[in-house]
C-alpha cells in the first residue's frame, strides 16, 4: 500500500520532531486551513457572489479582486493565530502587518505572502494560486527591525505555493527537498502525492508573455527567438505555454521542464514580478529542485531586498537554459 502523509506529519518526520517542526508545523498548518477555505471559495465562486473586482486599488496601482480580498483576509487572519508568527508581508497591503497581540512576544517568524496570484485569471475559471516564503527574524526580540522582514531569499527557511487548479495541490520545501500534496476533498487532508520533485533534466517549454516583445530590449528578442530554432542550450525547438498565473506556469515548468521568463522592458523597467513574495519563493524551491533562478544578472537568492514591494525581472527554469540566459544577457 501507497504510504499515507499528511503534511504536518511529513514535515514533523523530516524535521526529527525538532523544535523547529513544531513552529514551522504550526504555522503550515495555519496556511494549510486558509488554503482549504480559500479553495473552497474559489471552487464556488461562480455561484456565489464573490466574482470580479472590488472598488479598491491596491499599493500595485491594480485594482483588487473580491477574491483577491478575501484571500488576504483569510491568510492574514489565520496566520495572526499562530503564536509564531511575528509579521505578515502581503502584495495586498502597503506594509508589513506586524502583530501586537500578546501571544506573539515571543513569535520569530515573518510571512511574506502572495494571497491570490493570478488575478487576470480569477474570473475566467483558470488556475490561480497563492505563494508564500518564511523567514526567522534576525534581532532576538524588541520591535520588528527592516533587516528583519528585508532579508535574502539565501536565509529563507521555508516556501511553498498552492495552485487551485484541477485538483489544489500545495509544493512546499523547508530545506529538504520539494514536496507536493493533494489536497483529497473527501477527507479534507493534503496527502503526499509527489515525493522528492526535481526539475527534468531536458528544457521543453518556455514561457513568456510574447506580446511584449516590442518592448523588449534586443538580447532578450534574440533569447526568446532562439527557443523557436534549434540554437538554444537544448539544441531543440522548444514548445510555448504561458497561462498568465505564475503558480500555474512554474508547476507546469518545474514538472515538464521549462523556462519563464518575465523580463524588464520599457514600460516596466524593473519587471513587474515582486522579490519578496513572487520571487524568492519560486527561487528557493527552484533551487531546492535543481533548477537556478536570476534577475538576469545575479542569482535571486542572493538579492538583498531594499522595500516590501520591490520588482524585479525573473527568470526562473531549468539550471543549463537559465545560466545560458544569463550569459547572453551579461
Ligand atoms: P498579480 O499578482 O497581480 O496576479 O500579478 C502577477 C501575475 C503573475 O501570476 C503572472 O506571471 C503575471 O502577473 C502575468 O502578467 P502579464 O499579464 O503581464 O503577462
Ligand atoms: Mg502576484
Amino acid at each position: 500500500m501507497k504510504k499515507i502523509t499528511n503534511l504536518t506529519n511529513f514535515l514533523f518526520e523530516q524535521h526529527t520532531h525538532s523544535k523547529k517542526s513544531t513552529e514551522l508545523g504550526n504555522i503550515i498548518s495555519q496556511i494549510v486551513l486558509a488554503t482549504k477555505i480559500v479553495s473552497r471559495e474559489i471552487n464556488r465562486a461562480g455561484l456565489v457572489d464573490i466574482l470580479g473586482k472590488t472598488d479598491k486599488i491596491n499599493i500595485q496601482k491594480e485594482e483588487v479582486q473580491k477574491l483577491d480580498e478575501l484571500a488576504n483576509t483569510t491568510f492574514t487572519e489565520l496566520l495572526r493565530q499562530s503564536p509564531h508568527v511575528a509579521a505578515v508581508g502581503s502584495e495586498e497591503v502597503d506594509n508589513i502587518v506586524v502583530f501586537t497581540d500578546k501571544i506573539h512576544h515571543t513569535a520569530e517568524y515573518i510571512v511574506h505572502i502572495d494571497p491570490l496570484d493570478g488575478s487576470s485569471n480569477i474570473d475566467v475559471n483558470v488556475s490561480v494560486g497563492t505563494n508564500f516564503v518564511i523567514f526567522k527574524r534576525k534581532s532576538k526580540s524588541g520591535k520588528l527591525q527592516k533587516s528583519d522582514y528585508l532579508q535574502a531569499g539565501k536565509n529563507a527557511i521555508c516556501a511553498g505555493y498552492i495552485v487551485y487548479g484541477s485538483s489544489t495541490m500545495l509544493v512546499f520545501s523547508s530545506g529538504k527537498g520539494v514536496h507536493g500534496f493533494t489536497l483529497d476533498p473527501s477527507i479534507g487532508e493534503f496527502l503526499l502525492s509527489h515525493e522528492n520533485i526535481h526539475y527534468p533534466a531536458i528544457t521543453t517549454i518556455y514561457s513568456v508573455n510574447e506580446s511584449y516583445e516590442p518592448k523588449w530590449n534586443d538580447a532578450i528578442k534574440h533569447i526568446v527567438s532562439e527557443y523557436k530554432t534549434s540554437k538554444n542550450h537544448s539544441g531543440k525547438p522548444l514548445s510555448a505555454r504561458y497561462i498568465g498565473s505564475l503558480v500555474a506556469d512554474f508547476h507546469r515548468n518545474l514538472l515538464k521542464g521549462g523556462i519563464f521568463l518575465y523580463p524588464a522592458d520599457n514600460k516596466n523597467p524593473n519587471g513587474k514580478l515582486r522579490l519578496l513574495y513572487e520571487g524568492i519563493p519560486f527561487a528557493f524551491l527552484t533551487q531546492q529542485a535543481g533548477g537556478y533562478s536570476s534577475n538576469g544578472r545575479l542569482d535571486v537568492l542572493e538579492i538583498q531586498p531594499r522595500e516590501l514591494h520591490q520588482r524585479i525581472p525573473f527568470f526562473v527554469g531549468t539550471k543549463n537554459e537559465v545560466k545560458h540566459l544569463e550569459k547572453l544577457l551579461c
